[in-house]
């Protein structure tokens, strides 16, 4: 039995560290264990031009623990507005390693999204034109459509006429929830990714509906049925270098969640990586655990791996705080529902 494990230092593909009083006490929790982050933009109001993505870097840098080399990688709020000079400017000098596309209305703060994509076709060509990956929040937001089938009548009128319109267009689907998502990606060989966060590998439907309502497993897209979860680990724990980390881990505070009308997100950023060397280990597959947290995800970006090591042990239950204390309130940890047995080294 495998009790130390040792891998490349790992990134998250996909992060919310809002800003303020939130940024500051949830960044720590990424930090500690994650080298790079994707940031989203999903800001009120969001990080539209490249003005904003580098404020807004600025003030993540100006949070960051002492001594801490982590690096945020800043994304676009794709707008129909949106300018395709700007975008390219922000590539150019580094700034942005992606563009974010939220259909208007999808997720937390996603009203300024696009409603009609004809209006963003030009930034779409120059974005093939100079490889910057779009990342796609992927669910319609029709309402005659039923929530638990958002992602796969999304891949099918917009994703995939999209795709074939923009050719060269490199794609991560962000937080793939069904099968139908895994399978559009492995039947696409080229320029198309996606991440899978770590909740979605832990929770069905089941763990947020039945026994009670539990708020703290609610997000978007919203945990699926349970053969949809079984497709996600096959999909994280096969080493397929299409499929990648980005744990979405999206703080609000308690009573934000804990309401009649209760925000989308869970909170995984603390114990991602002993909930993922948990489910590995079930999967048997302990040695692909770097490939999807540390290596898939660079390559698809076109960086280079972390050069530093992260050792997992194996040992007595992990103790990690139940709530983040925040200056706007406690947010609650993720709670994968099983004691996790492997720690991170310091
Ligand atoms: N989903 N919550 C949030 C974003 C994501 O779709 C997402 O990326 C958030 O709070 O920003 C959530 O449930
Ligand atoms: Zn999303
Ligand atoms: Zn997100």
């Amino acid at each position: 039995m495998t009790h130390t494990l040792t891998l490349r230092r790992p990134d998250d593909w996909h992060l919310h560290l809002r800003d303020g009083q939130m940024l500051a006490a949830v960044l720590p929790e990424t930090t500690r264990h994650f080298d790079r982050a994707i940031i989203m933009p999903n800001l009120v109001p969001p990080a539209v031009r490249s003005s904003d993505a580098a404020a807004y870097r600025d003030r993540i840098m100006a949070a960051l623990p002492e001594g801490s080399g982590f690096k945020p990688l800043m994304t676009l709020y794709l707008t129909e507005d949106t300018n395709p000079a700007d975008v390219a400017q922000a590539h150019a000098n580094g700034l942005i390693h992606a563009v974010k596309l939220y259909p208007a209305g999808a997720t937390t703060n996603s009203a300024s999204g696009v409603q009609n994509f004809d209006n963003v076709r030009g930034v779409l060509e120059k974005m093939a034109e100079i490889s910057l990956p779009l990342c796609v929040h992927g669910e319609v937001t029709d309402p005659a459509v039923d929530i638990f089938d958002r992602e796969a009548v999304f891949i099918d009128r917009i994703l995939d006429p999209v795709r074939r319109a923009t050719p060269g267009l490199r794609v991560i689907m962000e937080h793939i929830t069904t099968s139908d998502g895994v399978e559009y990606v492995k039947a696409n060989d080229k320029d198309l990714g996606a991440t899978i966060t770590t909740h979605h590998l832990v929770i069905n439907r089941n763990h947020i509906l039945v026994g009670g309502i539990k708020p703290h497993y609610y997000c978007l897209p919203v945990a699926k049925r349970e053969e949809h979860r079984l497709a996600l680990r096959a999909a994280a724990t096969s080493g397929d270098a299409r499929f990648f980390l980005g744990t979405d881990s999206a703080p609000h505070t308690d009573p934000n969640k804990e309401s009649a009308c209760g925000c989308a997100g869970c909170f995984t950023a603390t114990n991602t990586m002993s909930i993922l060397a948990h489910v590995f280990e079930e999967e048997n597959a302990l040695d692909r655990l770097e490939a999807f947290c540390s290596l898939n995800g660079p390559a698809y970006y076109g960086l280079p791996a972390n050069t530093g090591t992260m050792t997992l042990k194996k040992g007595d239950p992990v103790a990690y705080p139940e709530k983040i204390i925040t200056g706007e309130g406690p947010v609650t940890v993720f709670d994968p529902g099983f004691p996790l047995h492997w720690h991170v080294e310091t």
